[in-house]
């Protein structure tokens, strides 16, 4: 075996049928979609049939907004700093709301903002990983709460928070709620209409479409403040000349993963299943989180007295991609947030490892990866055990 992905948690390949739908739109229907002549408006059909498919994917609401963006990270950026925006122009002094086991497309912001001057509360995690909606009602103060933003599904651990109750506790206190869906879409039902927030973000990369091309759900009666000022593209919500190849990719990206929603809670979670059975089978190997709370494509495992860059290596020297959490932030290696939120290997020398499937991933695949990770872990205990490191 040459390469085994499990790192889709990053990325994901573009399903060749997605590829295929996109390719005319670079060398036959190229037209810009704003222009009034027969080459920009031949293209609105499949546009409005991509968006239909967005729709359709997260059952929103006809009258909700959808904006198409570069990514995600463009849309957390846009919903956050909207609510800052909207603050400035309303002489408020805002505060907001968010987590301690955020992507760096949250953290991050919340982190500018508070340079700011906005007041961020950080919302622990429970010793499930998963952050309390207790919390959240604590914290909430209704005269002051501009904005709640939390992870649906952790794309470190994989685990699943209880967005349906953040929603209640948000619209109870009438203050708004952003979900950053990006690990949660494609990997497990998405109902807007049952989920009371009032912005979704998403990105086409992570369920197979292309990268570079994510979309912003917005609640019906909610605004946004634009993050990219300039033509009337998108209602004049976000500017800029769509990409309307990836667009029409995500959208079909995002109808082929609905169609696999059950394949993922059943054949991928198998697989994903079996490699958690035997990593768990190893020594000192601690999974984090419970598989009925997980995505069912992921596993973050920690592993005692192992590195975790060596590890890394050892892992793609025998063809294993994998991650020791989020691909943005890992030039650093530094301890994974989620380790850091939910306090383990305080006192352990940690390794969290991330391997997460998807709807390609083979059993022969699994069986190989099984193999490579037990020797990589014999072979790096065996190096500090001979060099005398103490793992504890
Ligand atoms: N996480 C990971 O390895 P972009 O890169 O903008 O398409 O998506 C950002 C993003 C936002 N929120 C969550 C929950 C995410 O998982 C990601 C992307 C990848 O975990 C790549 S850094």
């Amino acid at each position: 075996m040459e390469r085994v992905y499990l790192d889709n948690n990053a990325t994901t390949l573009v399903d060749p049928l997605v590829k295929e739908a996109m390719d005319p739109f670079f060398t036959k229907m190229y037209g810009n979609p704003n222009s009034l002549h027969s080459f920009g408006t031949e293209v609105h059909p499949y546009m409005k049939l991509a968006l239909d498919r967005l729709y359709d994917g997260i059952n929103a609401d006809d009258e909700d907004d959808i904006i198409i963006t570069s990514c995600a990270s463009e849309g957390n950026n846009t919903v956050i700093k909207s609510l800052y925006f909207d603050s400035v122009i309303n002489g408020k002094k805002p505060q907001m709301i968010t987590s301690l086991i955020e992507h760096p497309a949250v953290s991050e912001v919340y982190m500018f903002l508070e340079k700011l001057g906005v007041e961020v509360k950080w919302l622990p995690v429970n010793k499930e990983g998963i952050i309390d909606p207790d919390e959240l009602r604590k914290a909430i103060d209704p005269d002051k709460t501009a904005l709640v933003s939390l992870i649906w599904a952790n794309n470190e651990t994989g685990l699943i928070n209880p967005v349906k109750e953040y929603g209640e506790i948000c619209r109870e206190n009438g203050v708004k709620l952003h979900l950053d869906g990006v690990q949660a879409i494609g990997k497990i039902p998405v109902n807007m209409q049952e989920i009371q927030a009032d912005y979704l973000t998403f990105s086409a990369h992570k369920f197979h479409g292309p990268k570079g091309i994510g979309g912003l759900y917005i609640r019906k009666g909610v605004s946004v403040v634009p993050l990219i000022h300039g033509g009337e593209q998108m209602a004049g919500l976000r500017a800029g000349t769509i990409n309307t190849a990836y667009m029409i990719g995500m959208g079909y990206a995002l109808a082929l993963a609905v169609k696999n929603l059950d394949y993922e809670a059943t054949e991928v979670r198998r697989l994903r299943d079996k490699l958690e059975d035997a990593i768990l089978s190893i020594d000192d190997v601690e999974v984090i989180g419970s598989r009925d709370k997980r995505t069912p494509n992921t596993i973050l495992a920690s592993f005692r007295g192992i590195e975790g860059e060596a590890f890394l290596w050892d892992l793609n020297q025998k063809g294993i991609a994998a991650s020791t959490g989020s691909a943005c932030s890992s030039e650093s290696l530094e301890s994974n947030p989620t380790f850091k939120a939910m306090e383990i290997g305080a006192d352990l020398a940690h390794t969290g490892m991330r391997f997460s499937l998807s709807r390609y991933t083979t059993e022969e695949e699994i069986d190989y990866a099984v193999d490579a990770i037990k020797s990589a872990v014999e072979r790096l205990r065996g190096i500090s055990s001979t060099s005398n490191k103490e793992y504890i």
